[in-house]
């Protein structure tokens, strides 16, 4: 590995990339890289199902977007760095020197993977205590949008150290001297989530310690219900599953929805020839289903490596048909099930609008980590390939799976829900799982909110959509809410949703 390549997997890009201290750093057009090179993290590092994401942006920096950002006042001229960007550039300055510390980074050049386990340890935690200390003093001396700064950057300390309700104060305070400031507000909503999921553990902890004599097991898991499409019109799908929040698994429908079968190796003739960039599961991501983008590859080569049983496993992952294969997503009809999708009602170019369906590839045995489908979207998912094994949790389960929220409002989990281990995690007893193995030939739903795992027991082939109908119409909208503080597409969606005429107007 050359000296360069070394020196980058070394590196924690900051978000936001900040030069406050480097005066003489005045290097704008630098600075401006980093933001487009997060941007470009934010798109297509996490998938299209988290925030700030552009599937119809043209591939390579979107500097409208990155100019949007760097104008954005409190994104730059807060007084003090967030603490995560006060920690990368520690790190650069000193801790990337510490060998002991760079053992226990895990292998990832993900920065937000990075600074998660930096942050843990205890080189890192001794330095943002003593940042912590001194925006402390700091605030004493200060008043107005200088105080409101420093109390948000504080509160992104107690965040990351874990002192979820000093952050929750801190935020308030400053949210009373500058209550504008969009930062802040997001990283309010961010704490708030954790400590419900906080409160709600404490809550059945108590429960659980009055009940002392019982042996705590992983409870089975109930098997997903399955039901013939040839006896399940639409309204009855939206009444007995969707709107109750209920995952079933729809038999008879796939083979409806392309004219020519759908195999693999159809795929590869069809679009054999295209770039994709393909994911890899790193266990310990900070990324939502612990999904890293590894590198772009030609379609056919990706597919031909996937009996290579040596090499690294490799996901094409939700890749979007209409915006990189229109040729393919033609031929595809969307189940009746999901047809009122209410992002297809949205003007052109509206995030998400051409997101799905998209296009799943896998090799066997490759599973993604527990997650939930971001911004409040429901999921379907058709199978044309190979079997998966779904584990799916009720949406009120969520506080019961241990979930972290890092550098996102979509949970992280460290559980390991294949493999319980009830002694580190006694809540895990209180869920309420199912599970469905899915086979070639079977539409499957997963209701907005539930967590969920994948297991793809063989090499498979699958076709998804996320959508929103009238059952998650009201959470789409919350969780747009606290997206467009820090994306302004997830604005424009959200402005278009609270319409009063969106939903009679439009086709
Ligand atoms: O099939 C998979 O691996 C996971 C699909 C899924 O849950 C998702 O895309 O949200
Ligand atoms: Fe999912």
């Amino acid at each position: 590995m050359s000296q360069e390549v070394d020196s980058d997997r070394e590196e924690i890009t900051e978000w936001p990339p900040r030069d406050a201290e480097n005066s003489n750093s005045s290097d704008e057009s630098e600075r401006e890289e980093c933001v487009l090179h997060n941007f470009e993290e934010k798109g297509e590092g996490r998938g299209q199902k988290s925030i700030g994401t552009s599937r119809q942006a043209s591939p390579g920096p979107d500097r409208k977007r990155a100019k949007l950002c760097e104008s954005d006042e409190d994104v730059w001229e807060e007084a003090e760095p967030t603490a995560e960007a006060a920690l990368a550039r520690w790190w650069r300055r000193e801790g990337r020197n510490t060998v002991k510390l760079k053992e226990s980074l895990p292998d990832s050049s993900n920065p937000n993977t990075r600074l998660l386990h930096l942050a843990r340890t205890k080189e890192a935690r001794d330095f943002l205590k003593s940042e912590a200390f001194r925006l402390k003093q700091k605030i004493k001396t200060t008043s107005g949008h200088e105080k409101a700064g420093i109390l948000s950057a504080l509160a992104s300390y107690y965040d990351i150290m874990g002192q979820y309700q000093e952050a929750e104060t801190c935020l308030h305070q400053s949210l009373c001297l500058n209550s504008s400031s969009k930062h802040t507000q997001w990283l309010l909503a961010k704490v708030k989530k954790q400590l419900h999921a906080i409160n709600v553990q404490k809550e059945v902890t108590k429960s659980l310690e009055g009940n002392k004599t019982e042996e705590l097991l992983f409870p089975s898991p109930t098997p997903v219900e399955r039901v013939s499409g040839n006896s399940l019109s639409a309204a009855e799908f939206f009444k007995r599953y969707s709107s109750t929040s209920t995952p079933v698994v729809i038999t008879d429908v796939v083979e409806g929805l392309t004219f020519n079968r759908w195999t693999i190796e159809y795929v590869k003739d069809s679009i054999g020839h295209k770039q994709v960039p393909v994911k890899r599961v790193v266990s310990g991501s900070a990324e939502w289903a612990q999904l890293e983008t590894a590198r772009t590859v030609k379609v056919c080569d990706f597919i031909d490596s996937l009996d290579q049983h040596e090499a690294q496993k490799l996901y094409l992952f939700d890749w979007s048909l209409p915006i990189h294969c229109p040729e393919l997503s033609k031929e595809l009809t969307v189940p009746k099930y999901f047809c009122h999708d209410f992002l297809k009602k949205t003007r052109e170019g509206s995030l998400y609008r051409d997101s799905w369906p998209s296009l799943f590839v896998a090799p066997a045995g490759l599973s993604g980590g527990l997650h939930v489908d971001a911004f409040g979207s429901n999921f379907w998912i058709a199978l044309f390939q190979g079997r998966k094994r779904w584990l799916f949790f009720q949406k009120d389960d969520l506080p019961l799976l241990y979930p972290h929220y890092n550098h996102s409002t979509d949970p992280s989990f460290d559980v390991s829900v294949f493999n319980p281990d009830l002694q580190k995690y006694p809540l895990l007893s209180q869920t309420h799982p199912r599970e469905c193995v899915l086979q070639p030939g079977e539409l499957l739903f997963v209701p907005a909110g539930c967590p969920h795992r994948v297991e793809n027991l063989d090499k498979s082939l699958a076709v998804s959509g996320n959508f929103v109908d009238e059952s998650n119409f009201e959470v789409v909208k919350e969780e747009l809410r606290i997206n467009a503080l820090k994306d302004p597409r997830a604005l424009d969606l959200l402005q278009q949703f609270t319409d009063c005429d969106f939903l009679t107007n439009k086709p």
